[in-house]
């Protein structure tokens, strides 16, 4: 899969693609990652990439010209991109169900805003989509890439060395994970649960599977909705929710 970032930061985008799964996956031909300093398609002898917004009001916005000149260069250089990604407060919600869309695509471009953010005509100029990573706000929109780049790439085969552990991953799921331990036993006075001590596989399995449901009703119920439950998680869940009312 390949993936071209467009940024006045390259230096934060490489250092964010330096280590872990994605630095081994781009090491291995798996994904392969272009980034591309927007400074380059500016003309003018300042290589400004912003300018004052009409109107007026506070701050700078970045101006047309470079960007659409970076997107034309990377549909020559590495091909037309399937999906071309602006990272912004403004986008729609990017999820896992957004991961793994993308990640059945062969070709991604993500333009980095910074500023006030861009001039709005260069989302239909380039057919952009507006995505955001979450309800908070950030400098600029590199660490928002490196987000997509990460969750789209442990979805692509290989790129995780256990499949399983990616089938198994908590939005995958639905659910929250389950708390993990290692040894020792004992640590801090505190001792680990002796269920997972006992080497009986099925009932470790249904221990994780209520913890994890305890957790997800406990700090984000609204992701239950939407969870897949079996027969078997329904009676967890109701046994948890009678705990949780008072009796027993
Ligand atoms: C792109 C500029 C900063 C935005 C003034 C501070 C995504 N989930 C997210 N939160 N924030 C961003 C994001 C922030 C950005 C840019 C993405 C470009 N800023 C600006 C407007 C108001 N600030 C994001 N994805």
């Amino acid at each position: 899969m390949k993936f071209d970032i467009v940024t006045i930061f390259p230096r934060t985008i490489e250092a964010g693609l330096a280590e872990g799964v994605v630095a081994r996956a781009r090491e291995r031909g798996l994904i392969d990652v272009a980034v591309h300093d927007l400074r380059e398609f500016t003309a003018d002898r300042h290589r400004s990439v912003d300018d004052v917004p009409y109107g007026g009001g506070p701050g700078m916005v970045m101006k047309p010209e470079p960007l659409v000149r970076a997107v034309e260069r990377i549909r020559q250089a590495r091909g037309a991109p399937r999906v071309m990604l602006v990272t912004s407060p403004q986008g729609r919600a990017f999820t896992q169900a957004e991961a793994v869309r993308l990640s059945g695509m062969a070709h991604v471009a993500i333009l980095c805003g910074r500023y006030e953010g861009m001039d709005e005509r260069v989302l239909s100029l380039v057919d952009a989509e507006e995505v955001s990573i979450g309800d908070y706000v950030l400098s600029g929109g590199e660490l928002a890439a490196l987000v997509i780049v990460d969750a789209v790439s442990r979805l692509i085969p290989g790129v995780v060395g256990d499949e399983q552990s990616v089938e198994e991953d908590s939005f995958s799921r639905g659910l929250l994970d389950y708390p993990h331990y290692t040894r020792p036993a004992e640590f801090g006075g505190l001792r680990v649960p002796d269920v997972l001590l006992s080497g009986h596989h099925a009932e470790v399995r249904r221990w994780r599977r209520k913890a994890a449901l305890a957790r997800t009703l406990d700090r984000r119920p609204e992701l239950l909705d939407a969870a897949v439950l079996d027969e078997e998680d329904r009676a967890l869940l109701d046994e948890l929710r009678r705990e949780r009312s008072g009796r027993t």
